[in-house]
């Protein structure tokens, strides 16, 4: 008979995503120790957010704040909270330079002038954040560039507004039935998964790839209509088999749970352009870069709808973009009825 599970005595092995980002600093000489320095500030984040979040409706923190970020968007209690913990943990990093954030209008200079920040973090510290209030996922962002070179240490703005095939790592935290850290620093993908009992984020997802093809396809089906025309004939291919299998559409309305499930099961996660959002609604540089670093770094395709996001020049901070993320089978169909349009 099987042990019962209570019975089971966890492995002594486990790996820290620390102790990951060394052994990997080992392989690639020339990597410095501030590396993982700086992501332990991003784990602390992660661990103080999760724990906020987990207990959302018993700490009065749920609901809406009295305040609006810079976008206008009523912020809810916890995006304030989620805010200031990343701009605290990763400000007080030496190696950080800037700091930029969805809930910000302009990036943050941190580096007091040191010549040792030589790194600018852009994240949205809560992605997903008014499906608080329903218990549903949420998560984190986060995109990780050097600072540009000849450029100064108060030109705040060039140390983000970069390629996002110039990120040196990005990933996302996302707060489900339990809390996974994934990040790529170019070399392959990586899952961390909390473990509340020793507060560590343990190696649960080594080396991710996501499938050739999926069962799954995640859009907004309400704003259909008013996607193009390559968009729509793509999702009524899909309906009607025409790559040879039948699809479920999974759509849960917070950007980073929809992309954890196709990295991990396969399939294309969308959000077009529509009549609300004719640029796309997804921020450019702390969301769609983040999940396009990690799509393609798992053998996954990422675009605008006319290219590849990490190839975007950003312009502003906050701007928008359509992000059609998935496996390469239907990411490359979806090229084609967009080429036929
Ligand atoms: P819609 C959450 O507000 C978010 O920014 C993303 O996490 C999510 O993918 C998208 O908006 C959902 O937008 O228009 O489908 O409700």
């Amino acid at each position: 008979m099987s042990k019962p599970i209570h019975a089971v005595t966890p492995s002594a092995k486990v790996i820290t995503i620390q102790q990951h980002i060394l052994l990997q600093e080992k392989k690639f000489p020339g990597a410095s120790g501030e590396f993982s320095w700086l992501l332990s500030g991003l784990t602390l984040a992660a661990k103080m957010i999760e724990a906020a979040v987990r207990r959302a409706g018993l700490n009065s923190i749920l609901g809406q704040a009295e305040s609006s970020n810079t976008h206008g968007e009523v912020q809810q209690k916890l995006d304030i909270y989620a805010n200031e913990v990343m701009l605290h943990n990763l400000g007080v990093r030496e190696s950080v330079g800037v700091l930029a954030s969805e809930e910000n209008e302009t990036p943050i200079i941190v580096h007091n002038e040191s010549n040792n920040a030589k790194y600018a973090i852009l994240f949205d510290p809560l992605d997903g954040s008014s499906n608080i209030d329903v218990n549903v996922s949420v998560g984190t962002t986060f995109s990780i560039y050097r600072r540009p070179v000849d450029v100064e240490l108060n030109e705040a703005s060039k140390w983000v507004l970069q390629p996002g095939d110039q990120q040196v790592a990005a990933g996302y935290v996302v707060y489900g039935s339990s809390t996974v850290m994934v990040y790529s620093a170019g070399r392959g993908v990586h899952g961390f998964t909390l473990d509340p009992a020793i507060g560590a984020f343990i190696l649960s997802h080594e080396d991710i790839r996501m499938p050739e093809h999926g069962i799954y396809y995640s859009v907004n089906e309400a704003y259909a209509d008013t996607f193009p025309e390559g968009y729509r004939k793509f999702l009524a291919g899909l309906r009607q088999g025409v790559l040879g299998r039948k699809y479920s559409s999974r759509y849960i309305g917070s950007m980073i749970a929809d992309f954890h499930r196709t990295l991990l099961k396969g399939g294309i996660f969308l959000y077009p352009p529509t009549d609300d959002h004719p640029n796309g609604k997804l921020r450019l540089l702390y969301e769609a870069n983040p999940i396009a670093f990690i799509a393609e770094h798992a053998g996954g395709i990422a675009i605008n709808g006319t290219g590849p996001i990490l190839k975007m020049h950003p312009t502003s901070i906050h701007q928008r973009t359509p992000l059609i993320a998935g496996s390469p089978s239907e990411m490359n169909y979806l090229i084609e009825c967009l080429k036929a349009e």
